[in-house]
């Protein structure tokens, strides 16, 4: 009986023409349709389902209309986006990289985000010099600055620096995450230990503060890994040439994002598969969790892993006591708004556009006021004459609001 609802609406269309032939509830609606609507939203908090509608009278229903079925959700978690220059120290700069910036937190008068920072120029993989820099994440360090205004900035300095030699994180630590819990502060972060080689398998690491301006503690070993699961094919230093695949994560396991969430520590993640492919949707990188009792651990990766099927950098926020999440750049569901009630089991709730890249949303304490109260504004980074560099982006309903309003706009 599982999609009892959807056969019969097909089976309807397909042999009526005419009015639809569903059975109907008692209160004369038509059953299946409803059940379908129903079963097509995923229905989270903030959902006005949409009743289906009756259907018109037609002989032909086309593939994308069959497809459309299922389209039956509200437009609470539609938004598009905006995104402005930040002043003050954040601003592009020629020679030196700002990018990944963290979720921005409130601490007293001021706002705090974490970042990557790594200066000069990358030349690639293959030099012939182990020590070049081969990406703009390379060579970097964890900065964090400080904003009254959140759009006017001022760098304070490191954070986290990179490990001493033979460290696992003695080549590169970047792309942090914060979160703020009980009076103490977790910087969770990718590490690389050298050589910078295409086949490295990178690390997460933590650190922990009594106060936002840090000083920072590392733990000493990383929190998370990629899987053992895959197998390179040959010694070539090529990521794509594999005998076994793997899980999802078996290379990378980057953009590591930490929630406390029902009394645990969820730590979100995007995983990258050795001998990745290209699909319909681009890049094969999914996003998987690992939840721990204590913010240093231990992580156990979760069993449903992955947990999306799409995605590149991890944004996450807290909705109605579920987990809300900014999809983009990779997978067939990039460009999406999902939400999951158990934090694990994401459905898409909005199809987006040009959303802002690796967001660090403003924590919010009236995260539950509105779907997208948790992803109002925060800061993001864009690429401008070979150099990264951190903006602001704001969620922008005003398209949505008018047309809800029934306002004339056009
Ligand atoms: C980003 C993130 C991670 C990757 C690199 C720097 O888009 O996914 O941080 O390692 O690119």
């Amino acid at each position: 009986m599982k999609h009892a609802g959807r056969v019969l609406i097909l089976a309807a269309i397909a042999t009526t023409g005419g009015e639809q032939q569903l059975p109907r509830s008692a209160a004369g609606e038509p059953v299946g349709a409803r059940r379908l609507a129903r079963r097509s939203s995923g229905a989270g908090p903030g959902d006005t389902e949409r009743k289906a509608r009756p259907m018109a009278r037609k002989r032909k229903l086309s593939a994308a209309s069959k497809r459309a079925l299922h389209h039956r959700k509200g437009p609470e978690w539609f938004c598009q986006f905006r995104q402005a220059d930040v002043s003050g120290d954040l601003a592009y700069e020629a020679g030196v990289n700002r990018r990944d910036p963290s979720a921005v937190i409130r601490v007293g008068e001021l706002h705090y985000v974490w970042y990557t920072k790594s200066p000069g120029a990358s030349a690639g993989f293959g030099t012939g010099n182990p020590s070049r820099k081969v990406f703009p994440w390379d060579l970097s360090e964890v900065w964090y600055a400080t904003s009254k205004d959140g759009w006017k900035w001022k760098e304070e300095g490191r954070a986290v620096g990179r490990g001493a030699a033979g460290a696992h994180d003695d080549r590169s630590v970047f792309t942090p995450e914060i979160l703020a819990h009980e009076g103490k502060y977790y910087l969770v972060y990718q590490c690389v230990k050298a050589p910078y080689v295409r086949r490295v398998k990178n690390t997460v690491g933590l650190a922990v503060a009594d106060s936002a301006r840090g000083p920072w503690r590392k733990l000493p070993a990383p929190i998370l890994r990629a899987s053992d699961t895959g197998e390179w094919l040959g010694e070539e230093d090529n990521r794509f040439l594999v005998t076994k695949k793997g899980d999802f994560d078996s290379h990378k396991v980057h953009d590591p994002c930490l929630m406390h969430y029902r009394g645990k520590f969820f730590l979100y993640y995007k995983g990258e598969r050795m001998g990745e492919e290209m699909y319909f949707g681009g890049r094969e990188t999914k996003w998987g969790l690992a939840v721990a009792d204590k913010p240093e651990g231990p992580y156990v990766k979760s069993e449903y892993n992955p947990v999306t099927n799409s995605g590149h950098e991890v944004c996450v926020w807290h909705y109605k006591g579920g987990i809300a999440a900014l999809l983009t750049t990779d997978g067939p569901e990039k460009n999406t708004i999902q939400y999951a009630a158990d934090g694990i089991n994401f459905e898409i709730e909005a199809v987006i556009r040009d959303p802002p890249h690796a967001a660090g949303p403003f924590r919010t304490p009236d995260h539950d006021k509105g779907p997208l109260e948790g992803l109002r504004w925060g800061l993001c980074f864009a690429h401008r004459q070979g150099w990264q560099y951190i903006r602001r982006y704001e969620v922008n309903e005003t398209l949505k609001n008018w047309s809800r309003a029934k306002a004339a706009y056009e």
